[in-house]
């Protein structure tokens, strides 16, 4: 295994992750959420032929037919099959001021939303409100809106096809393209940077490739606790000889062994399979340079070759086939120099070249990532990076290989699919006009950075948000409550209670909704949904569990019942679009690509793979070619004038780190199922501080010792969260690591990835001071 920056952590970090812990923390999950059986059935169905799609997270199934629930996968059904209701007798109980004093784990822990209730603001209280009265709230507001620009439609990615389909219908139909999503925080730039360079913003790889592959390069991923399914086919790739290369700011246990749970030895016994052939840890932002110092060594040895007589070791055939400006991307690769990309990338030329070893030995590379490489000012660059190397060999488009963004949200994909999307391409508008016989907005909307700043600056005025927690989810807190505080309404279609519920300007309703485990009766029977997974996979979900309540619809219903209410004389018949999800379908083939024949092919065991352009070298960008991208690496990893901020901080004596923002083993993004984060062997603690004991100490800041932290950025707001404890670990010199939410006051609004807009969570540059009443929070 090779290593680096070498820091042992006094903290009782597993040897491995999965197995019986694992299993252990499944069983208590179940038993703890108050309903047992039905949870147990819950999973064994999930994922499974005529089961539910797992609400935790985008990864793809095999269709084999065991059973493919894993540890977070069963920790997010139990959280949505609670017995505990939160109902208008709650909200008699409860003022929002004394709600907005509760934690987000309290919140969420009171149970599931089962009537629709209103706000009224001379009680503060949420009341019962009939779901007629609701439709005709929302309506009289849309209506009174001086332009349907003024509405911003926020979806968060679990809403199945049918129901963003039908959102987004609506949202055009009403007038407007102001569609931020959960996307625009998370998987934006690689997006952005794969439709520029291979002309389609999804990944190109299928599950079945993870068993050709001979190389699998993992970046800024921490898929034990995020995708554990994407576990399994990393053991199993490495246990087939396949070397995975691991690049994370962090040591991530089950990236460096793994224990199946499927396995009874693995479950059994300490024994565990080595996941990473290599694991290196770049600095915070680093990655760019990572892959810059690879290219360079693959291109000079390749030049090397030439010159010697010997076979090149790119692959010039594809390049010259299928790509274009090869030239332009060598040339600011040779002029890249070593000490840039080892000073950015915090890795030494030689573990670089060794990298480059391991990706020229193999004939077939997968990359994957996620947010460690999305959530930075240049992300964008960082993925047309990444796509730069695999052009370099053609591993676009082989078996075994291929670019492998993995999503997060289960159905995020699938929304973007649909049409959930601020800047719609025109040959789906068009066909949308077509069925609708509605004129479509042509004009941009708003992604999240746009619609808060419109809240901010009372530009918009109505947020309707199908999902989600917005609130906690989006940067800079105190901005985005400002935001949402600035509603004029403010409605939530949710699950379980949360902070968004509770910023509210003027008029505020929670519209109850189901969860993807619970049965769907409409009009015409029990309905079943479709989602898309990270490999492009649709397939059918129906679920298996009676809801709480009668008066919990779906949210098919409930967007459908908003769109019958608020749009006149519209040319489609809504009501029968609800009583029978067919309908929705068969609109949806006629305006999405790859969707004729929906119903039928959704009948085919496991779904059918909508197909993707660029693995079938179908170019369908600008040049009509593959692009390699000529960036330059980022003059500073930081998003400010950090030459500038490193002298006035200096003559305070103050030292900058940069501290990234992640997940805990027990959340669930906003959602916070417990204290405990097992892998990194944290227990019963939130407020923590990953810190490299050297820097630690250099600070006078012993493990266990409290801090404050506060961010630097050039306006002069101060943006600080304070009482976080110090907690030695194995992470690179000057960086950091917290958890999301709890850091997102840290991030400034305007800190954002270029032309991605996704904040940037993973380098924000703070200043740490000891808290002044140390130990005592
Ligand atoms: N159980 C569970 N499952 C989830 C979620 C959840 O919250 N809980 N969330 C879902 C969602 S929406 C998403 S988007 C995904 C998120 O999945 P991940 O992207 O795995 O989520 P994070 O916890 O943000 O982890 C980021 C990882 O990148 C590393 N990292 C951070 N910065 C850098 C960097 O600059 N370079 C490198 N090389 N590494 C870096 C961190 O150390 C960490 O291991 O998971 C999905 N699945
Ligand atoms: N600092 C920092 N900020 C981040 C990130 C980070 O890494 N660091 N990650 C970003 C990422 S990747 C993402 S995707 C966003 C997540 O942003 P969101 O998707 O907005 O947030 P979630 O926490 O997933 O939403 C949780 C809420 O969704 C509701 N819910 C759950 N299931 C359902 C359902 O089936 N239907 C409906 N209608 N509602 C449901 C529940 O009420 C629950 O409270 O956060 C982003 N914010
Ligand atoms: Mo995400």
């Amino acid at each position: 295994m090779t290593n680096n920056n070498s820091n042992k952590s006094p903290h009782n970090k597993p040897a491995k992750a999965g197995g019986f812990s694992s299993l252990k923390s499944t069983l208590k999950h179940i038993i703890q959420s108050q309903q047992p059986q039905t949870n147990l059935k819950s999973l064994l169905i999930a994922n499974t032929k005529d089961g539910f799609d797992c609400p935790g997270c985008a990864w793809g199934d095999k269709q084999e037919g065991f059973l493919h629930f894993c540890e977070n996968g069963a920790k997010a059904i139990a959280w949505e099959s609670t017995s505990k209701k939160v109902d208008a007798k709650f909200f008699t109980e409860h003022t929002v001021s004394q709600l907005l004093k509760q934690s987000d784990y309290w919140l969420e822990y009171q149970g599931r939303l089962t009537q629709p209730v209103k706000y009224n603001k001379h009680t503060d209280k949420y009341e019962a409100v009939s779901w007629k009265s609701a439709f005709s709230l929302i309506a009289e507001h849309l209506n009174g809106l001086s332009s349907p620009d003024q509405a911003e439609f926020y979806t968060s990615g679990r809403a199945s096809n049918e129901a963003s389909f039908l959102y987004q219908l609506f949202g055009r139909m009403y007038g407007t393209n102001n569609f931020p999503d959960c996307s625009n925080m998370c998987h934006e730039a690689s997006g952005v940077a794969l439709k520029e360079t291979i002309g389609i913003g999804k990944g190109t790889v299928i599950l079945e490739d993870f068993d050709k592959a001979d190389a699998i390069f993992v970046f800024g991923q921490n898929p034990g606790t995020n995708h554990p399914r994407m576990m399994n086919a990393l053991r199993s790739a490495a246990r087939n000889g396949c070397k995975i290369v691991t690049f994370n700011n962090l040591k991530e246990v089950a990236l460096e062994r793994f224990a199946s749970p499927q396995d009874p030895i693995e479950l059994l016994t300490p024994s565990a399979t080595t996941i990473s052939h290599a694991y290196y840890t770049p600095r915070l932002g680093g990655d760019m340079a990572a892959i810059r110092g690879m290219v360079k060594v693959i291109l000079t040895k390749n030049k090397d070759n030439l010159a010697k007589g010997l076979p090149e070791i790119i692959d010039s055939d594809f390049i010259n086939q299928h790509s274009v400006n090869f030239e332009d991307y060598s040339n600011i690769v040779q002029n890249s120099c070593w000490q840039t990309i080892e000073q950015q990338s915090g890795l030494t030329q030689q573990q670089i070249t060794n990298a480059a070893e391991v990706y020229l030995q193999a004939k077939c590379v997968i990359c994957t990532w996620a947010m460690g490489i999305t959530q930075h000012k240049h992300s964008v660059a960082t993925i047309q990076e990444l796509v730069n190397l695999q052009l370099l060999k053609g591993h676009i488009g082989k078996p075994g290989a291929g670019l492998c963004p993995v999503r997060g949200h289960s159905n995020v994909q699938g929304n973007r699919t649909m049409g959930i999307n601020e800047k719609p391409p025109a040959d789906f508008l068009n066909k949308q006009a077509l069925v609708s016989q509605h004129d479509m907005p042509k004009n941009f909307g708003h992604n999240v950075y746009y619609a808060l700043n419109a809240f901010l600056n009372k530009k918009s005025k109505v947020l309707i948000c199908l999902g989600g927690n917005i609130a906690q989810a989006a940067p800079d807190t105190e901005q985005t409550h400002q935001a949402l505080n600035n509603t004029e309404l403010n409605v939530q279609i949710s699950t379980k209670l949360n902070r968004s519920h509770l910023l509210i300007g003027k008029d505020a309703l929670i519209l109850p909704c189901l969860g993807r485990t619970e049965i769907d009766r409409q009009a015409s029977g029990e309905q079943k949904i479709t989602v898309e997974d990270t490999f492009s996979m649709v397939h059918a979900s129906k679920g298996k569990v009676e809801p709480l309540s009668k008066d919990i619809r779906s949210e098919t219903n409930i967007v459908a019942n908003i769109a019958k209410t608020t749009l006149v004389d519209s040319a489609i018949d809504w009501q029968s679009m609800t009583d029978d999800y067919t309908k929705i379908r068969a609109l949806i083939s006629n305006v999405v690509d790859g969707f004729d024949d929906f119903e039928t092919k959704l009948k085919q065991a496991g779904g059918f793979y909508l197909g993707n352009s660029a693995a079938d070298k179908n170019w369908y960008t600008q040049s009509k070619k593959a692009q390699f991208t000529a960036n330059e690496l980022p003059e500073h990893l930081m998003h400010v004038n950090i030459d500038e901020l490193t002298q006035e901080n200096a003559q305070k004596h103050q030292k900058i780190f940069t501290l990234q923002s992640l997940r805990s083993h027990d959340q669930y993004n906003t959602t916070i199922y417990g204290m405990n984060d097992r892998y990194r062997g944290v227990e019963n603690e939130r407020k923590v501080l990953f810190i490299n004991e050297k820097d630690a100490k250099k600070q006078g800041l012993d493990d266990g010792d409290l801090v404050d932290v506060t961010s630097i950025w050039h306006n002069n707001q101060t943006r600080s969260v304070s009482g976080f404890k110090v907690f030695y670990y194995d992470i690179p010199r000057d960086n950091l690591a917290a958890y999301y939410p709890e850091t997102n006051p840290l991030v400034p609004l305007d800190s954002y990835g270029d032309r991605s807009f996704t904040p940037t969570s993973k380098s924000i540059p703070v200043i740490l001071t000891k808290a002044v009443d140390n130990r005592i929070i």
